[in-house]
């Protein structure tokens, strides 16, 4: 079976299930899909349009939390487990996972990220007041909250790598290609905790793509203007 993960190198979910794939020692190629360019058959893929998706053979998923339960049990034996069995603790990385891809996915990518470089890839200046009011106003909510779950732990869960982990960076890292990495003093446990994470060899080896990518299409933009 071979497997391929339709996604793009700056999107939080297709990240999230890409780290899911390294973490777990499962042999995969990326295929660059960007949304808002898409193929022609991209609803029939991705009924809707959004990334990533993924194929394993004859068989296609939707969605990253999806994805990553399928990849954590269709590949048992290869790597770690990723959510754990006992049911609060695997309760609670859900939970997590569902935190961090819902209230840091929105104010990161609509507060930060998207103000920053995708209203460039569509000829308009960086948003620069959205992304201070949600640096000031809107991010420390979750961030906030984040830092309440990691106070004295160094994983979310389980005291070892859980999806929760993997969730929870694959969105702060958008702060980081932003440039606007939250202060250490403002939430010292979950920053320690992304230094951790940032220090593991996929996840660094990941971002160094990511950064590529990133100075690429910043580079098409340039020649553009
Ligand atoms: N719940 C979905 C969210 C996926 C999602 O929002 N993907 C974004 C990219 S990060 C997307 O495809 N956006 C395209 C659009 O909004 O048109 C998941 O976990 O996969």
């Amino acid at each position: 079976m071979s497997i391929t993960i339709h996604g793009s190198a700056l999107s939080p979910f297709t990240r999230k299930v890409t780290l899911v794939a390294l973490e777990k020692n499962i042999a995969f190629e990326s295929q660059e899909l960007n949304p808002y360019s898409p193929p022609p058959n991209f609803e029939a893929m991705s009924p809707l349009k959004l990334i990533p998706v993924l194929q394993d053979g004859d068989y296609t998923l939707n969605d990253s939390s999806a994805i990553s339960a399928y990849l954590d049990v269709a590949y048992p034996g290869i790597g770690k487990e990723l959510l754990p069995k006992d049911p609060k603790t695997r309760g609670y990385v859900l939970w997590i996972e569902e935190y961090a891809d819902t209230a840091l996915f929105k104010e990161i990518s609509e507060g930060v990220f998207r103000p920053t470089f995708i209203t460039q890839l569509f000829g308009k200046r960086i948003d620069t007041a959205t992304v201070q009011d949600t640096i000031a106003n809107k991010l420390p909510v979750p961030l906030g909250y984040l830092e309440t779950q990691i106070i004295g732990k160094n994983f979310f869960a389980d005291e070892r790598l859980t999806l929760a982990d993997i969730a929870v960076y694959a969105q702060l890292a958008n702060l980081e290609h932003s440039q606007q990495v939250p202060k250490t003093s403002d939430y010292p446990n979950l920053m320690a905790h992304f230094g951790r994470m940032k220090s593991r060899g996929p996840v660094a080896e990941l971002f160094a793509l990511e950064t590529q990518y990133l100075n690429g299409m910043l580079a098409q933009l340039k020649e553009r203007a």
